[in-house]
């Protein structure tokens, strides 16, 4: 398996969140990735490589022109109206809900961020965009080197993640949908038809929505169920996709508390749809947040319950991207994810 790590992630490195009315030290720290790679190098699967440039066309198969230029910017913008913003994160706080317009773009900075945003516990720092979109890089190029057939499967090693990110907004930690841009390079490079599969704790919103109405992607996402759990407004069951898309979008959300045994359950229904769908190959967005001590959520796998699922996954026998999500208990995250990884090529072989 060829593994692709962003060498830049540490570019970004928020301070705060908010989280009920104060503003908390961020989970999504650059320690996670850290982990993830020294597990690597402790037990290795293959060639670690340093991703090239990722073009702009490229990330515009995913993401609109607006929200890139916007992105790509926000931070000059932000230092831009008081040279001491750049001591301090940049949140947003205004939000256009229904009713309001999304069509002309604001000048003001405050409502701009908002208007490509969905919450208030994703800081945009100095280094977001160049690590937001070497992250991009390295899920486009494990793509690639998948597509290309010099590989049957990669790992594309990134922070900050990308699954609640949509074609225009921010939110959940993620700026760039990396499996999308994954699932996209291998629609371009020749698959006629791409699984992804979600196994974050958290509803990928993000990729549910730019596939929504496609019936070339299939969108299979396990979750804590969206009535209790972020993000909260989309991932229920009923969610099954729209025109051309309907029927390719399959959500499993799951009730807090949920062990590996019935964690397995869903995961089997996943895999049968992605079965079904005739998929030519898979982006598997790998978050290890459903560990029984992850801080910020409530299922209760175990780390060996991780090379089983990279087993399960391996039955598909597609050629496979994984792309790094989330996973907050820092000190288990690497375990956890190269159990996946171990599994799944034991599993494959
Ligand atoms: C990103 B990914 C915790 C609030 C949770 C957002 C969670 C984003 C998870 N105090 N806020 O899916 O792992
Ligand atoms: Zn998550």
């Amino acid at each position: 398996m060829l593994i692709v790590h962003n060498p830049v992630h540490h570019l970004h490195a928020g301070r705060h969140e908010m989280y009920r009315g104060r503003l908390v030290p961020c989970h999504e720290v650059p320690d996670r990735l850290d982990h993830v790679l020294a597990e690597l190098r402790r037990r290795p699967l293959g060639e670690l490589r340093e991703p090239g440039e990722v073009p702009m066309e490229v990330l515009r198969r995913i993401h609109s022109g607006r929200y890139l230029d916007f992105l790509s910017r926000a931070w000059d913008d932000w230092v831009a109206l008081d040279p001491a913003n750049a001591q301090v994160d940049a949140l947003p706080s205004v939000w256009p809900v229904r009713g309001f317009r999304d069509d002309v773009l604001p000048d003001n900075f405050a409502a701009r961020m908002g208007l490509f945003s969905f919450d208030a516990g994703t800081p945009l720092t100095a280094g977001t965009w160049q690590a937001a979109r070497a992250g991009a890089a390295c899920a486009v190029e494990a793509a690639q080197a998948v597509a290309s057939g010099g590989e049957r499967s990669a790992f594309a090693l990134t922070r900050p993640p990308g699954h609640h990110a949509g074609a225009d907004f921010f939110g959940g930690y993620c700026f760039l949908n990396n499996a999308a841009l994954a699932a996209q390079t291998l629609r371009d490079r020749g698959f006629e038809r791409v699984a992804v599969l979600d196994v974050d704790y958290h509803h990928g919103n993000g990729t549910q929505s730019i596939f929504y109405a496609r019936g070339d992607v299939l969108t299979v996402s396990l979750h804590g169920d969206p009535r209790t759990e972020y993000p909260f407004y989309l991932g229920h069951a009923d969610e099954r996709g729209t025109g051309a898309g309907e029927g390719f979008n399959l959500n499993l959300p799951l009730p807090r508390g949920t062990d590996f045994a019935r964690w397995r359950v869903a995961l089997a229904a996943g895999i049968d749809a992605i079965g079904r769908f005739g998929a030519q190959a898979l982006v598997v967005s790998l978050g290890v947040d459903t560990f029984e001590g992850d801080p910020i959520s409530s299922f209760a796998l175990r780390s060996a319950d991780y090379l089983q699922v990279g087993r399960d996954i391996a039955r598909l026998q597609l050629p496979t991207v994984f792309v790094f999500e989330g996973g907050y208990a820092v000190a288990e995250v690497g375990v956890n994810a190269v159990n996946v990884l171990e599994g799944f090529e034991k599993g494959a072989a």
